[in-house]
């Protein structure tokens, strides 16, 4: 048995008692309230799902297990797995265990590169990516010993089969759809010496002699692996495996959420805005041509992408995280440059506009010029590299809903009449 699954088989099950105990005995306490503007505006801020992988509070940003992103921004995505997963950091034994089962399962099917290879040319990376996905359905471990009886309290152990199969595999599936959509097609050999998130930088297969592009993948994947459970992709995920829909099922129906531009593919919109300024301008925009950039954008009725929040009021963690890696890295570099001098603008125009509730970056505002720096141009692929590091956040969520035993998700919805009568309109 690995390591994790023998931690988690030590936790699980008094995990889920308590679980039990806790809402037997506070179950008709009232968490929160629902207005009519939260009914028809998205939910937001109704406090209605739990999540104890991490939490987003609006004045702070993501934290992960007790953890603030800045005391952990540097560890490996796998260690924040088992971070996310367990509650507290891998031994050295341990983050050495879970590599060791992550490149035994690494072995993607051969079936998915022909699904992949038949795919049409213009087909968008996150099509591809989450029907390579999806098309590995059938060796879901899950599905399988649900067919054949198995019990309820050993769900979460099936969960965790399907969440390492995945994880392992995904990155070769992404860098293969770079190659194949950008490159010459040809698959970059995964190297078995290195950890997960180098592993997948050296698959892309991007000129990398200083080591700085893994290192930069590392980051990139531990930043983006999970923001709560309320995010489009994180809920919808979560809305399906509840069916027991297996993780192939939900993780790719989450993460066809990921590829809306108001959600992931807001990286691909944010670097395509800032190099427009760029082109328009012809080099760096001076702060006055920006802000005259950003209202224009503003008034033809357009979002300025990578900025605004459902939940965070402060700038993001991990926007400071990227930017900070920048500004370390190639602080001269003319998109980085111009990424900077956006953040200096942007807000302060924002903040006139009454209606938008957060005028601060969010982590996709500078993530793209970062990879673009690294010669990793093709913009339309940027939400792929966001969605292998959901992955982590999404699967670790499936253990430990299916771990608390957690029942189908099925909110109540009503009829405009119905509100109208609830709150006394004519
Ligand atoms: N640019 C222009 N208008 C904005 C922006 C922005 N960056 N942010 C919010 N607004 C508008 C929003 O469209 C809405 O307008 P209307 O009522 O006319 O529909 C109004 O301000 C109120 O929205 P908020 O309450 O501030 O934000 P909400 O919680 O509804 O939405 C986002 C949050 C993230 C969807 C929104 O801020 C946005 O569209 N931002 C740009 C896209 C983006 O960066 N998304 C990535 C989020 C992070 N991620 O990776 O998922
Ligand atoms: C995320 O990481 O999922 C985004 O910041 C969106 C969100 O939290 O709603």
């Amino acid at each position: 048995m690995s390591l994790l699954k023998e931690k988690l088989a030590g936790k699980m099950p008094a995990q889920a008692e308590a679980i039990k105990g806790f809402t037997k005995e506070y179950g008709s306490k009232v968490v929160s309230e629902v207005t009519l503007q939260q009914v028809y505006g998205g939910m937001r801020g109704v406090k209605g799902l739990v999540c104890d992988t991490s939490e987003v509070p609006p004045d702070k940003g993501l934290i992960i297990r007790g953890y603030e992103l800045g005391e952990i921004k540097d560890r490996l995505p796998e260690e924040i797995f088992w971070l996310l997963l367990t509650g507290d950091l891998p031994t050295e034994t341990e983050l050495e265990n879970l590599q060791a089962d992550l490149t035994a399962r690494s072995e993607v099917p051969s079936y998915v590169w022909s699904v992949l290879d038949t795919m049409p040319e213009d087909s968008h990376p996150m099509a591809m990516f989450n029907t390579g996905i999806l098309i590995m359905q059938r060796e879901s471990v899950f599905a399988r010993r649900y067919a054949e009886g198995m019990p309820k309290s050993e769900y979460w152990e099936a969960t965790l089969e399907d969440s390492l199969n995945i994880i392992a595999r995904i990155p070769a599936i992404a860098a293969y759809i770079y190659r194949k959509k950008f490159r010459d097609g040809k698959r970059v050999e995964g190297d078995v010496n290195l950890d997960w998130g180098a592993n997948f930088a050296h698959m892309l297969g991007i000129e990398d002699s200083d080591g700085s592009f893994k290192k930069l993948m590392r980051l990139y994947m531990t930043l983006h692996s999970d923001h709560e459970g309320g995010n489009v992709s994180a809920f919808s995920a979560r809305t399906i495996n509840s069916a027991l829909s297996d993780l192939y099922y939900s993780l790719s129906g989450g993460l066809n959420g990921l590829a809306g531009p108001l959600h992931g593919l807001a990286n691909q919109e944010c670097l395509k805005w800032v190099l427009e300024t760029m082109d328009k301008f012809d080099g760096n925009p001076t702060k006055e041509q920006l802000e005259k950039y950003t209202w224009d954008t503003l008034n033809a009725g357009r979002v300025i992408p990578g900025y605004g929040h459902a939940v965070l009021r402060v700038t993001d963690p991990r926007f400071t995280a990227f930017h900070a890696f920048g500004a370390e890295h190639f602080p001269e570099d003319p998109v980085f440059k111009t990424v900077s001098d956006i953040f200096e603008v942007v807000p302060s125009v924002l903040k006139q506009i009454e209606k938008i509730s957060n005028p601060w970056p969010n982590v996709d505002a500078a993530s793209g010029s970062l990879l673009y720096h690294y010669g990793l141009k093709e913009f339309e692929y940027y939400t792929v590299l966001f969605s292998v590091s959901r992955a982590l956040g999404i699967a670790a969520q499936a253990i430990m809903q299916r771990g608390y035993g957690l029942p189908i998700t099925r909110p109540k919805s009503l009829p405009t009449h119905k509100l109208k009568e609830i709150v006394g309109a004519n």
